[in-house]
């Protein structure tokens, strides 16, 4: 582990850590601009409940006066999730002025990667990943969450991605940057809110010690980057697709008319998702999270028995 001088890793984190035992880190922006409060302080409470229960420690992530966080207070939480969009959303760009400025960051899958990587930790858990937005020809937007992936060893565990992206592009885009796609006990890409895409991953694999395994085998291989884990969303929480569909196909339509670009395209598409769907889809959200918390906390405990 190379400690950074910028980085705070909570004791319990760090011990754990050290002794090899299992860590599985959370990322800060689905609390700050993935879900609304106080859903999202609980959910997140509630995350790193099921990863100790599972035997793990959780290590949620995010900037706090400038200082890169493995582990945060439940206060830190609340806050985070209380002060909702008032916190900056902060990717990979974003690290340098809000460090340098002592700010605070909810931290997206591409930093959370960084700071797990720096604090020594090899899986992350989330509910879905950045990726090829549709209409990215044009607009050219395409999350750094895929860049991080191709770069950072870290196994993330999500439910897919949203069909607010294009899904066929980002599996192009995942695949010209050598990260491998692995759908747990599934063949095909989950779609977050529903468990089929219509679109095929690289690997099923269907066991956490296999998961571990082939993350295992790829560091020993010495290739650089992480490796995303998609897991479907249990059944009886899982939507119907074209309620989510008709919801995500006027969400985009508002998007475009209200001219949102940049980093508001997620969080604002999200966000009008939510309403459209009385609220059904944040149930979903957050029970898929809960899912791959799990799964993410029975692989790092894999993880740790191959690294012994
Ligand atoms: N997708 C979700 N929920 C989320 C996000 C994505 O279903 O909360 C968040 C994650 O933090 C992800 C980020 O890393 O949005 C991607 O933002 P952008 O598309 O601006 O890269
Ligand atoms: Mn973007």
């Amino acid at each position: 582990m190379s400690l950074n001088k910028y980085l705070d890793v909570a004791p319990e984190v760090a011990e754990a850590v050290k002794a090899g035992k299992p860590v599985v880190a959370l990322e800060s922006t689905i609390i700050s601009h993935g879900m609304p409060y106080p859903q999202n302080v609980e959910t997140a409470l509630n995350v790193e409940k099921i990863i100790r229960d599972a035997g793990a420690v959780p290590a949620t992530i995010a900037i706090i006066g400038g200082r890169l966080k493995a582990g945060l207070t439940k206060e830190q939480i609340d806050y985070l999730g209380k002060t909702g969009s008032g916190v900056a959303k902060a990717s990979r760009r974003d690290l340098p002025v809000l460090v340098a400025k002592g700010m605070d960051g909810a931290t997206t899958v591409t930093t959370t990667m960084m700071i797990a990587a720096m604090a020594g930790i090899q899986i992350f858990a989330t509910g879905g990943i950045g990726g090829v937005h549709r209409g990215a020809e044009t607009t050219m937007d395409i999350s750094a969450d895929l860049e991080e992936l191709a770069e950072t060893p870290v196994m993330v565990v999500c439910a897919g991605a949203k069909s607010i992206l294009d899904l066929g592009l980002t599996l192009e885009y995942l695949e010209t940057k050598g990260v491998t796609v692995i759908g747990y006990g599934t063949d095909e890409l989950p779609a977050f809110y529903t468990r089929k895409s219509g679109f095929g991953v690289d690997y099923r694999l269907d066991t956490p010690a296999e998961l571990a395994k082939a993350f295992h085998v790829k560091r020993e291989l010495g290739l650089r980057g992480g490796m995303l884990v998609t897991n479907p969303i249990p059944e009886q929480y899982s939507m119907d697709k074209a309620v989510i569909d008709k919801a995500i196909d006027t969400a985009l339509a508002e998007a475009k008319a209200n001219g949102v670009h940049g980093k508001a395209v997620t969080p604002f598409l999200l966000a009008k998702v939510k309403e459209l769907t009385g609220g059904d889809s944040l149930d979903s959200n957050i029970q898929l999270v809960y899912n791959n918390a799990r799964l993410a906390a029975a692989t790092a405990a894999e993880l740790s028995k191959l690294n012994a």
